[in-house]
């Protein structure tokens, strides 16, 4: 270890809290699940500061706020007014403390703006920023290295851009997302029909056939990281549903023949509120036997998962323990706040070491990896620590490269490795 500064084992919790704060700054983030675009998708990509604002956690907070507007008042003021409404409701009536908020401020204080300016400076900030600038501008300062899409083939707006020449950019990795099998199939089997994939009403095996089909053509075209569906908190797997026979005839056997994991999100409770529209879902606890069964039963394909609910968390990382298939990953949705992610990665580490992917930022606006990773670094910093802390409190001699090997496991090797990036 003679001569080497990062072999030599560091000597305190102070010199370990530097160390820690250097190398998470430093270390390169793959984000695993977002919902931001490259600019091929044009429209698609959405960034700025309006829509910053009314990112649909801020929507729902300013539909309880003392003097907000109902979810149909907001809904029929155009973007700039509806970003207007939730300034005046939730920064200046009250101090802007929840997460989404002071992501808000984050985001615009990493790009110079000073927030006590006002909407009007931060508006005044994009009027010259060209999107290319942008992307480049959001992904140096989140120090995000690349980032997964969410890319659905029944999206109007997607499929002529694959049918053209597709994503462009290798910052943004394709997932190929099939709710629109799994969830929608009644609402997406026509269109399929019309694509010229001859699926009946009811699942059977021919329509199965013609769904593997279609799924390995979608494969072939996005070279996806993974093929991802959000599923509600009543899954239920196996089960005599079409969601069900529909992962275990088509799905699964194209993970297999292709070699593309599989990622199930699992937890929402659809439109609670239909009125707030997109910011209308809700969190229920779902049934661990699914994700159990589905792993233990297919030991050759890899499920990444994630659960929306805190509940689900603990034997989500037990299920982990006893499956090797099965990767843990991200604090999802409304777990991705300070308290929950530190409690949910912890626990991880606790129970799986360094064998999981503690985060993912599910940005939905480019601006926002900005504030969801600085907020997520502080709060892996915080544990991490601890966690290195009571290592080394054991004499083992930690080191600043072992530091580094770890870190960068957790925020890109560990997914890398996992499907083969
Ligand atoms: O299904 C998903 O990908 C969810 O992440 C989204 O539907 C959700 O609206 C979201 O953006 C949560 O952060
Ligand atoms: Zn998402």
């Amino acid at each position: 270890m003679d001569g080497c500064p990062d072999c030599r084992p560091l000597a305190s919790r102070n010199e370990l809290e530097q160390v820690l704060t250097d190398v998470l700054d430093r270390t390169p983030i793959l984000d695993l699940h977002t919902h931001v675009y490259s600019a091929d998708f044009g429209d698609l990509l959405l960034w700025g500061v309006d829509e910053l604002i009314t990112y649909h956690y801020l929507i729902a907070e300013v539909c309880r706020a003392p003097h907000g507007p109902t979810p149909e008042q907001f809904y029929a003021m155009d973007k700039s007014r509806q970003a207007e409404c939730i300034w005046q409701n939730l920064f200046v009536d009250g101090s802007p403390v929840s997460e989404a908020c002071r992501g808000v401020l984050t985001t615009l204080s990493a790009l110079g703006i000073d927030v006590n300016d006002g909407l009007g400076a931060a508006r005044d900030y994009f009027i010259d920023v060209t999107v290319e600038q942008h992307i480049d501008r959001v992904l140096q300062l989140a120090n995000v290295e690349a980032v997964v899409m969410t890319n659905d083939p029944f999206d109007a707006l997607e499929r002529p851009v694959w049918e053209a020449d597709g994503c462009t950019d290798p910052r943004f990795i394709p997932a190929l997302r099939i709710d629109g099998v799994l969830v929608f199939w009644e609402q997406n089997r026509p269109i399929l029909e019309s694509w010229g994939y001859e699926v009946s009403g009811q699942p059977d095996r021919r329509t199965f056939g013609e769904v593997r089909r279609f799924l390995s053509d979608q494969v072939r075209c996005m070279k996806p990281a993974y093929m991802a569906v959000s599923l509600p908190d009543t899954f239920a797997y196996p089960a005599q549903t079409p969601t069900a026979a529909l992962i275990e005839n088509c799905v699964l056997p194209v993970a297999r023949e292709t070699g593309t994991p599989f990622a199930m999100m699992i937890g929402v409770k659809r439109q609670l509120n239909p009125a707030l529209k997109l910011a209308g879902d809700g969190v229920g606890k779902a049934d661990i036997r699914a994700v159990e069964t589905m792993c233990a039963t297919n030991p050759d394909v890899r499920f990444l998962v994630t659960m929306l609910s805190r509940e689900n968390q603990h034997e989500l990382c037990v299920a982990a323990r006893k499956l090797p298939n099965l990767m843990p990953f991200g604090c999802w949705w409304f777990l991705n706040d300070p308290s929950l992610i530190e409690e949910i990665t912890r626990m991880r580490l606790e129970l799986l070491g360094l064998s999981m992917v503690p985060q993912h930022s599910d940005a939905r606006i480019l601006d926002q990896l900005i504030y969801k990773w600085r907020h997520s670094r502080v709060v892996l910093h915080k544990v991490l620590t601890d966690k290195y802390d009571d290592l080394m409190a054991t004499g083992w001699a930690l080191t600043e490269e072992a530091v580094e090997a770890d870190v960068t496991r957790l925020l890109s090797g560990n997914f890398r490795e996992f499907v083969g990036l």
